[in-house]
Order: C-alpha cells, then sequence, then structure tokens
C-alpha cells in the first residue's frame, strides 16, 4: 500500500509498532499529541489532537489503512475519554467515509468484558461486560465500527488487546499476554487480507493459559507464535502468585475492575 496511518504513534504500542509495521507501506503517517520525535526518510509526521474534527480529516486524506492506536489507555476522567475515545472515535470514521473508507485495525481492548470472571468462557459475540469507563468508550468503539460496516461496509478489525509488553508481569498476563511481534503479525494480517469484514479479534499470543478462542476469525491466517508459559516460573518468584479472591486472580479485567469513577475537579 502506498500510505498507512499510524495514530497514537507516540504512545507505547505506536513505538512498539513503528519500525515492526514499516514494511507494510511506502509511507508511515505517524500522528499523536505528544512528541513523535524525528522522521525517518519513510515516514510523516502529523500533530493531532483525535478530537479535532478538521483536523483528523486531514490527517486521514491520502491514507490507505488506519493503525488506530490513540486514546485515553486506561480509567480515566469522562470528559478526557470523551474527546479522545468517543468524539474521537466518531471524528476517525467520518474522515475514513470522507476519503475512500481505508480499512481501519481498532485498538480495543478486554475492558469491554473485564467483569467476566476468569473462569467465564466469553465468545467474540457475548454481551458485553466493561469494567469501567474506558472500557465503555471501547464498546462504544466497537460498536460505532460495526454501524459504520453495515450501513457504508467500511472495514475495520476490532481487536481486544490483552496486555501488549515486552513481557508478562503477573500471573493475570499469563492468559492476555500479546507480544509484540505477535501483534505486528496481526497487523499485516488485517491489511493484507483479501476480505476483513468488521471481526471481534482477540489481542492475545499463543498463550496456554488464555481464556479466549480466534477460531471464528481464523480466515485472516493469523498465527501467533509466542507464549506467556514460558515466563511462568519467573512470574511464580516475582510478583508471586495473587489471593484467591484479588480481582487480578477472579475478573478478566483485573484490577480495572477497582477503578473508581475518576470524576471532575
Ligand atoms: P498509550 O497511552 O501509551 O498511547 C496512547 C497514545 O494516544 C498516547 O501517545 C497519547 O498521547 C495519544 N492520545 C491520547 N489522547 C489523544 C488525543 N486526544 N488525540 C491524539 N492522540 C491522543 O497506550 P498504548 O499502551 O500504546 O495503547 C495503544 C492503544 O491500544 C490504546 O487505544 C489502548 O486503549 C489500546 N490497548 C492497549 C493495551 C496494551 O496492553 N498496551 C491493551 C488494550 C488496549
Ligand atoms: C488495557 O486496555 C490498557 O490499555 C493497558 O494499559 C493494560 O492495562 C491492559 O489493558 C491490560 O488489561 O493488561
Amino acid at each position: 500500500m502506498k500510505r498507512l496511518l499510524i495514530t497514537g504513534a507516540a504512545g507505547a504500542l505506536g513505538r512498539a509498532m513503528r519500525a515492526r509495521v514499516a514494511d507494510l507501506a511506502e509511507v508511515v503517517r505517524l500522528s499523536d499529541i505528544a512528541d513523535l520525535g524525528t522522521a525517518a526518510p519513510h515516514e510523516e509526521i502529523i500533530s493531532c489532537d483525535l478530537g479535532d474534527a478538521a483536523a483528523v480529516d486531514r490527517l486521514v486524506e491520502g491514507c490507505d489503512a488506519i493503525l488506530h492506536l490513540g486514546g485515553i489507555s486506561v480509567e480515566d476522567k469522562f470528559s478526557k475519554i470523551l474527546n479522545a475515545n468517543l468524539l474521537g472515535l466518531y471524528n476517525l470514521y467520518e474522515a475514513a467515509r470522507a476519503h475512500g473508507q481505508p480499512r481501519i485495525l481498532f485498538a480495543s481492548s478486554n475492558h469491554t468484558v473485564g467483569f467476566y470472571r476468569q473462569d467465564e468462557p466469553v465468545a467474540a459475540d457475548a454481551p458485553m461486560r466493561p469494567d469501567g469507563l474506558y472500557g465503555v468508550s471501547k464498546c462504544f468503539g466497537e460498536a460505532l465500527a460495526r454501524m459504520y460496516f453495515e450501513k457504508f461496509g467500511q472495514e475495520t478489525a476490532l481487536v481486544r488487546i490483552g496486555s501488549c509488553t515486552e513481557k508478562p508481569t503477573n500471573h493475570r498476563m499469563l492468559s492476555t499476554w500479546m507480544s509484540y511481534d505477535d501483534f505486528a503479525a496481526l497487523i499485516a494480517c488485517v491489511f493484507r487480507a483479501p476480505m476483513l469484514g468488521c471481526p471481534v479479534v482477540w489481542g492475545i499470543s499463543d498463550n496456554d493459559s488464555r481464556w479466549w478462542d480466534n477460531g471464528h476469525a481464523a480466515y485472516l491466517g493469523w498465527r501467533p507464535r509466542d507464549n506467556a508459559e514460558r515466563f511462568r516460573a519467573e512470574l511464580e518468584v516475582s510478583p508471586g502468585r495473587p489471593e484467591a479472591s484479588s480481582p487480578l486472580a477472579v475478573y478478566q479485567g483485573g484490577m480495572f475492575t477497582r477503578d473508581p469513577i475518576f470524576t471532575e475537579e
């Protein structure tokens, strides 16, 4: 493809994916409200607040695909979530509609279903059980994407990322972890698939302890290669197993289920 847009490119996943997805497009357009450093020869840098409709329209123009990582990524005040994750998503989809419907990978989250217990199987089409306002904003994003698919044929992969970090750092992540390399491979599959549609994809590595099944999305050809299990012995030593009653051991969303509603000052 000619041009891939990455929103939230200054964030943890943006920084991890920046080099890993470089071969997917001739030009990678990087965007954020935070500093993105210097552009490499194949890169363009455009500062943009997702809440600014006109700026998002200009940002999306000329792009063939969008890796949408931008937004508030943890529980926060509703006003911040509203601007980046709700208004920002609407602005992105309206811009995509105006500019040829580039395929989108939406970084959704396991916190759409965080209040399922860890021993409860959750199908991709099971009712959502968000564990906070952040999770609710990802439910909104998935619903918005689905509506643009049904109404206009806009394709989106709704990737419910578990925990995408360099390595797992607690027992819950033996189930939820996705390695950076597996995420990069998923991004390539999403943007290269002949037909995408609007599937929910669980963003996890091939973990022995996984809770979620991607059988319904096998047509994408994604075969994650990493497995959090190789870190189990290390995690038994530190931080050790959580108490059986801890949200970390009870709910799929872990400690997010305990977050308060952060009220405005
Ligand atoms: P992050 O918080 O490190 O990065 C998000 C980026 O979005 C930041 O650089 C921030 O400046 C930018 N941003 C925030 N508000 C913005 C606005 N109004 N306009 C433009 N940019 C704005 O998060 P991370 O870990 O890189 O996650 C990326 C995406 O993946 C997020 O949408 C997050 O919700 C999702 N996700 C990440 C998981 C993980 O394990 N890292 C798990 C589940 C979902
Ligand atoms: C998320 O949605 C967050 O963006 C990330 O920071 C992690 O906390 C992750 O979920 C998780 O559940 O581990």
